[in-house]
């Protein structure tokens, strides 16, 4: 099957695509010089200036971009446009400190919902098309995205955004969606509710674009025998543009790169060096047709391969394997980027000081968290009502902090086993 949404960018020439990105990478340097001075400080430390630029063999004497860097430039030291050209934001999840807020001009949503389009249209989509969004809508890159590259290709779209699984599947059975767009774990939850509650007939899925968290080819296969469709990975993040930067086709060996849109390196997340092809490392983005939010070489934390094999699709852009963790303790908890630190945040601003574990596993291909605190002497108690209210306050602070539900669980002082070396705070039970 070779469906293509921009054909002649999808399956241009090697030699036309380095072309579009030498060109575009050169004017994309000298526009960050001129006007993001966040960026132009860290080339001058570097002692690089535009000239040095001249095309992608040069990229690797630019300096990197991190989410540190993010947050210093919080919120608008890292935009090249002003905010008057500038129409929509999308964010990360995570607290004030951990946040990422990106800008997009009418144009840059434009090549956004191109990307996501060529996704759809390459998971079989057509303007016949029913598209069930069921990725979160606001803030979160998932619904916005999804949605707007389902308009491209002309699908009716069904704006569902996330949760109330009566909903969703009363309109997936009245409306007769064929596409559905989530995370693999809420799939793998609609396929189970679909079985249990006798639908599957009565759905007309065909194909799935699943993305934003790590899923494995087992829950691949199962949530594709359970709904009787492909699934199609799909990646990308909220600093590069959100899902989009790179997609599965029908061969399903790796996700294609939108490399007139992105340049993709791999380093030695270490050193910082530049990997060759096929070597596992870093992967590190840099956005060549970004108007409002340009990120240079920024460090993407997921470790992943990419390879330049001929692909059965016709499509020529480079592929990336699925993410297989990251550089950074980030755990990807129900599609949200949840970092340990905020957690312990929460507990110390809370009054435990002490000991803690995080227990993250997948029951039923949803993902539970669980966090269990060792009381303090100070505020120890045995009363069994007192340490319910006890939890229920971390509960509800943790909730407002991660936005997910985490169980607490509060525990005797030191009954938290102490590791000799790093203490083990996170224990990821989840087989992906
Ligand atoms: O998760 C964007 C997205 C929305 C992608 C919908 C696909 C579908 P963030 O919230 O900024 O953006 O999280 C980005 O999620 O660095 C990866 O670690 C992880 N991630 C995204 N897609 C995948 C995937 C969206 N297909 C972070 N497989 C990224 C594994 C993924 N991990």
């Amino acid at each position: 099957m070779s469906n293509y949404y921009q054909p002649e960018i999808e399956t241009a020439s090697h030699e036309q695509i380095r072309k579009w990105q030498d060109e575009r990478l050169v004017k994309q340097v000298k526009n960050v010089w001129d006007n993001v001075p966040y960026y132009r400080k860290k080339m001058e430390e570097k002692g690089v200036t535009p000239d040095d630029i001249k095309s992608v063999d040069d990229l690797y004497k630019l300096p990197f971009l991190t989410k540190d860097d993010l947050r210093e430039a919080y919120p608008y030291g890292l935009m090249a446009r002003p905010l008057k050209d500038c129409v929509r934001i999308q964010s990360t999840s995570g607290t004030t400190g951990r946040r990422v807020v990106a800008f997009y001009t009418q144009h840059d949503i434009d090549l956004w919902d191109e990307c996501c389009a060529r996704a759809i249209v390459a998971a079989g989509g057509t303007n016949e098309d029913v598209c069930h969004v069921c990725y979160g809508y606001g803030l979160f890159t998932g619904g916005p995205g999804l949605n707007g590259g389902s308009h491209k290709v002309g699908c009716l779209t069904l704006p569902m955004s996330s949760g109330n699984t009566d909903r969703q599947l009363q309109f997936m059975t009245d409306l007769g969606s064929t596409i559905l767009c989530c995370t693999p774990s809420y799939a793998a939850y609609l396929a189970e509710s679909i079985i249990e509650r006798g639908l599957r007939d009565k759905i007309k899925l065909k194909a799935g674009i699943f993305g934003a968290e790590a899923w494995s080819e087992n829950m691949r296969r199962d949530i594709e025998e359970k709904l009787g469709i492909k699934a199609y990975d799909i990646y990308g993040l909220t600093e590069i543009s959100g899902p989009g930067v790179s997609f599965e086709c029908s061969e399903q060996t790796g996700m294609h790169i939108n490399e007139d849109h992105f340049i993709a390196e791999i380093i030695n997340p270490e050193t910082g060096e530049v990997l060759p092809e096929g070597e596992k490392g870093e992967l590190v983005f840099t956005s060549i047709t970004k108007e409002a939010f340009p990120l240079l070489r920024y460090r993407t934390r997921d470790i992943c391969v990419l390879t330049r094999k001929p692909c059965s699709c016709g499509r020529t852009h480079v592929k990336m394997s699925k993410p297989m963790g990251r550089s950074d303790d980030m755990l990807i908890i129900k599609g949200v980027n949840v970092f340990p630190s905020q957690i312990e945040t929460v507990l110390l601003e809370r009054g435990y000081p002490a000991n803690y574990q995080i227990i993250v596993d997948r029951v039923n291909n949803s993902d539970t968290l669980e966090v269990q605190v060792e009381m303090t002497a100070e505020n120890f108690s045995d009363s069994l009502s007192k340490i319910n209210e006890m939890e229920k306050n971390l509960v509800s602070a943790l909730k407002s902090m991660l936005g997910i539900y985490a169980k607490v669980k509060l525990v005797a002082p030191k009954t938290i086993a102490r590791s000799e070396g790093k203490a083990v705070r996170i224990i990821d039970n989840r087989k992906i």
